[in-house]
C-alpha cells in the first residue's frame, strides 16, 4: 500500500495579496464632517440580491469603517426603494455555494454576518422595500433596524431550498422567539413593517419618505453617546450569546481599556527599561 510521508518537506509559494478593486456591487460614502459611514449594497435590478463579489465588497466597505477613526457609526442599506436585499444571488448559486468569477462556491455572506456582530461600531440595517432569505439575516444581524412603512420582511429559504442554521436561525430567536421563529422559517411568510415591529424584528417604522432621515436622527443620537460604552455594551450584547468568540470580542475590550492606564503601561515600561515593575502605587479597588 502507498504510505503518504506526512513529514515531507513543503515548498512555500509566494502569494500575492490581490489589491482593493473598485467597487461594483457596492456605493461606500462616508458623510462630511460627522462620523456615519454608508454601505450600499447597488444591484436594484435583482432586488439587491448578492453574488460572492457582493459580499467581498461589503466586506472591504465595514473592515474600512471600522478601521477609520472618525466613524462611529454605519448604515447598511440597499440602493432604491424596492429591496434592501433579496439575500443570495440564485442565478449565481451552485452546488457547494454561490459561484463568482473564480468559479468557486462560496457562502461567504457567513463571514460578513460574523463581521457586522463583531464590529465594534453600531451597525444600521436601513430598510426600504424586501428584505429576504440572506437580505433578511443581513438585517437581523446588524444592531440596529430602522424599517420604511413598505419594508417587507421574510425567510424564502424553504421555498428555494437553503436555510441559515447560524445566526439566520438562532438570532432571530432571540428576537422574536422560539415559536415566531419558527413560524417564519416553517412557513415562509411574508411579513408587513408593522407586523416585524411588532414581533420586535425592528426598532421603528418610519415613512418610505423619511427613511434616511430618521437614520441618521438615530446615527446622530448614537454619535453624542461614548463611543466606548457602546463598543463595550455591544460586546458584552454579545457575549452571553457567543459563547468563546464573544468572551474573546468582551475580553478584548477590557484588554483595550488597560492598555490605556497607567498600570497598564508599568508592565511594559518596566520591561524595556530593563527592571522590575512597580504596580505598588495602583490600588486595589473593591
Ligand atoms: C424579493 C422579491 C420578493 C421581490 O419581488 P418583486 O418585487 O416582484 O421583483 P421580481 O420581479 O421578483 O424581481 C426583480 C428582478 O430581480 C431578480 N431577483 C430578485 N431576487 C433575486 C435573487 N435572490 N436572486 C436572483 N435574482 C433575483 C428577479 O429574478 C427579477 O429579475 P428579472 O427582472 O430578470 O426577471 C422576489 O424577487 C423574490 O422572492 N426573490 C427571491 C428571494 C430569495 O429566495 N432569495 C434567496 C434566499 N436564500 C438565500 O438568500 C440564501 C443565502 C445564503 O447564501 C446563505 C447560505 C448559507 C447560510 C446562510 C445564508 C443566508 O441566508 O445568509
Amino acid at each position: 500500500m502507498h504510505e503518504i510521508d506526512s513529514r515531507r518537506p513543503v515548498k512555500w509559494i509566494s502569494v500575492p495579496i490581490v489589491a482593493k478593486e473598485q467597487l461594483q456591487d457596492v456605493k461606500y460614502e462616508k458623510s462630511e464632517g460627522e462620523g456615519i459611514a454608508k454601505i450600499t449594497i447597488n444591484r436594484p435590478s435583482k432586488r439587491n440580491a448578492f453574488t460572492p463579489r457582493t459580499v467581498l465588497e461589503l466586506s472591504w466597505c465595514f473592515a474600512d469603517a471600522r478601521d477609520d477613526p472618525k466613524v462611529g457609526v454605519i448604515i447598511l442599506t440597499g440602493e432604491g426603494t424596492l429591496a434592501f436585499c433579496s439575500g443570495g444571488d440564485q442565478s449565481v448559486r451552485g452546488q457547494g455555494g454561490y459561484v463568482g468569477a473564480d468559479e468557486i462556491p462560496r457562502l461567504n455572506v457567513l463571514d460578513l454576518q460574523i463581521q457586522i456582530r463583531r464590529l465594534p461600531k453600531p451597525v444600521i440595517a436601513m430598510v426600504a422595500g424586501y428584505a429576504v432569505g440572506g437580505g433578511h439575516i443581513l438585517h437581523m444581524v446588524c444592531d440596529i433596524t430602522i424599517a420604511a412603512d413598505n419594508a417587507v420582511f421574510g425567510q424564502t429559504g424553504p421555498k428555494v431550498g437553503s436555510f441559515d442554521a447560524g445566526y439566520g436561525s438562532t438570532q432571530m430567536a432571540r428576537l422574536i422567539g422560539q415559536k415566531k421563529a419558527r413560524e417564519m422559517w416553517f412557513l415562509a411568510r411574508m411579513y408587513s413593517a408593522q407586523q416585524a415591529l411588532d414581533m420586535g424584528l425592528v426598532n421603528t417604522v418610519v415613512p418610505l419618505e423619511q427613511l434616511e432621515e430618521e437614520t441618521l436622527v438615530w446615527c446622530r443620537e448614537i454619535l453624542q453617546n461614548s463611543p466606548t460604552a457602546i463598543r463595550v455594551l455591544k460586546a458584552a450584547l454579545n457575549a452571553a450569546e457567543d459563547g468563546h468568540a464573544g468572551i474573546q470580542e468582551l475580553g478584548g475590550n477590557a484588554t483595550l481599556l488597560f492598555y490605556l492606564t497607567e498600570e497598564g503601561n508599568e508592565g511594559r515600561k518596566a520591561y524595556l527599561e530593563k527592571r522590575p515593575p512597580d504596580f505598588s502605587k495602583f490600588k486595589r479597588l473593591p
